[in-house]
Formats: C-alpha cells, sequence, structure tokens
C-alpha cells in the first residue's frame, strides 16, 4: 500500500499518529473528465518526492501531529453500493476515526465524497462552519437526475449544515445563484476577490473569509480552486482561479484565527504525463497540517 510520505515506521503507526490520511476513491458522477479516482494513490506518490522539512515553519512537519498514518483505500464496487450509500460508507469511517481522536484528511475522489466526511464532522461539532474553496457552487437540487452528482455536493451538505461560506466561485447555474440568495449563503465570488472588494483598511479578503465563519471549520478542498494554469489536472477546469502563494498564505491565517477540524482535497484528475499536479496537491496538504498542528494555542484571534 502506498503511504503519505512514506515516513519511518516510528512515525506513521495508527496508534500515535495524530493525524490520518484516508484514501477515498469514490467515482460515480463525474461529468466532464474523468479519472478522480485515480488521484488518492497518484498523491501518496507523490507525496514521498516531498522534503520532510519545511522552511517555512521550520519544522519536519510530521513530527507536529506525532505522526502521519495512513489507512487502507476504502473501496468501492457494486457491493458497496454508491449515491447515498457510499456517503453513508465514508460518513461512518470518518466518524470512526474522528472518535478515536484523530484530525482526519480525507482523499478523494470526486467532490460526492465531501458530503459523508462533512456529516461525520457536523455530528462531531455541532457548531461547525463549512467552508469550501472551489471555482463551482455545486448547489444544484439534482444533476442529470442525481442528487448526489458532484455538482449537488453543497445543496446536500446544506441540508444537515447550512452554515456554508463558498470562496473563489466562478462558475454557477442561475438555480444556484437563486439558491445562494434565498438562503443567504456566504459568498466570496472569485470575481469579487481580484476586483478587490474586500481589500480595506489594510485588511484582504482573507480576513472577510475567516471573519464569516464559526470557531471550528471545515474545510472541504476542490482542487478546481487553483487556477487550470496551476493544476491542469481537473474534470471541471475553470479559468480565473488562484494561485499557489496566495492560497497558501490564506490557509495558514485560518488555521491561526481559527480551528480546522479536518479537511478533504477532492477532484484531482491525474493526467499522464503531468506529473505536478499530485506532487502541488501533495505539499497543499502536507502544508495545511503544519499550519493546523503548529497552531499556539490561546493565540490572539483577532491579530
Ligand atoms: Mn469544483
Amino acid at each position: 500500500m502506498t503511504s503519505f510520505l512514506h515516513l519511518d515506521a516510528e512515525w506513521c503507526g495508527f496508534e500515535q499518529a495524530g493525524a490520518v490520511v484516508l484514501p477515498v476513491p469514490y467515482e460515480y458522477t463525474t461529468s466532464y473528465g474523468k479519472g478522480t479516482e485515480g488521484a488518492p494513490e497518484a498523491i501518496l506518490r507523490a507525496s514521498h518526492y516531498l522534503e520532510l522539512y519545511d522552511e517555512e515553519l521550520d519544522v519536519e512537519i510530521y513530527r507536529l501531529p506525532k505522526g502521519i498514518a495512513t489507512l487502507p483505500s476504502m473501496s468501492f464496487d457494486e457491493t458497496s453500493g454508491h449515491d447515498q450509500e457510499a456517503v453513508a460508507l465514508i460518513d461512518g469511517q470518518v466518524a470512526r476515526l474522528i472518535e478515536q481522536g484523530k484530525f482526519v484528511i480525507s482523499l478523494g475522489g470526486e467532490h460526492t465524497m465531501s458530503i459523508g466526511a462533512a456529516r461525520a464532522h457536523t455530528r462531531h461539532y455541532p457548531s461547525l462552519s463549512i467552508l469550501q474553496l472551489d471555482a463551482h457552487s455545486d448547489l444544484r437540487e439534482e444533476y442529470y437526475g442525481n442528487r448526489y452528482s458532484h455538482a449537488c455536493v453543497m445543496a446536500r451538505i446544506y441540508e444537515f449544515n447550512p452554515d456554508i461560506v463558498q470562496v473563489g466561485i466562478r462558475s454557477q447555474g442561475a438555480e444556484e445563484a437563486e439558491f445562494i440568495r434565498k438562503k443567504s449563503i456566504k459568498m466570496f465570488y472569485a470575481i469579487a476577490i481580484k476586483q478587490g472588494l474586500y481589500d480595506r483598511e489594510g485588511k484582504s479578503w482573507h480576513d472577510a473569509v475567516i471573519d464569516s465563519l464559526k470557531e471550528n471549520v471545515y474545510l472541504t478542498f476542490d482542487c478546481d480552486f487553483f487556477d487550470p494554469s496551476l493544476i491542469p489536472a481537473l474534470g471541471t477546469p475553470e479559468p480565473g482561479g488562484f494561485g499557489w502563494d496566495e492560497t497558501i498564505a490564506f490557509l495558514r491565517r485560518l488555521a491561526e484565527r481559527r480551528t480546522i477540524v479536518g479537511f478533504d482535497v477532492n477532484e484531482l484528475m491525474p493526467v499522464s504525463p503531468f506529473i505536478s499536479p499530485q506532487f502541488i496537491i501533495a505539499k497543499l496538504i502536507y502544508k495545511l497540517i503544519g499550519y493546523v498542528f503548529s497552531k499556539t494555542p490561546g493565540k490572539d484571534k483577532s491579530a
């Protein structure tokens, strides 16, 4: 089995590891490009080439959570079912890990997998914001007759946790725009961010987004939040996305000011011969673990 970072045995055991990586190669409804089911394996393989030391945090990040364990990949076939059955399986697996005190990082797979992971976290943390970084709102009631399509993820999450904050959106249907207005979804469109709508009094969109979140945050990161020039390996690419530096600066600020309780990364569609997309996403995950676990308890949240 491929593990995240390929750590020495003493740093990847399940018992002591505070963070666990759960491969969730679920793919059933992808509409344009296909291949997200290969993403967990590609990201895990790419992670073997990461430097373990991080110069920004001046630490070998895997030490911060006392190790990072990689779980056996979940498997999805005819017997495990799809749509709500697959969501229930993922929910159950993530819930078991949270109950064991683990910080869970779920690797998709198509975005539908986030419904299960977000639901497990919402049960565990009754006061929880769902932060979605994505090019798409995914708020359709159904898509091609399926309510569990990747295009409906946030509509399903809204049903059990309406505290949704969407960032980076630059593609949606009229039905979704209507939903956002009617339900007052907290929305930070890419165009508004890039036009500088939130840049005032020395603050940036980073703070505007973070101010809208509760203390506990579950993050669902769709790789198409990034610009396709950085991550071309996407099933539903959208121009006008975000770059590396602004994204990790945002995530660092987020981790400083709020408590990220878990996250998932989804919708990467590895394409041969590109190797950079899965490497960049592996690094994003590693950085984010670093930001989450280097947080100083009691730090001034308004700073
Ligand atoms: Mn998307």
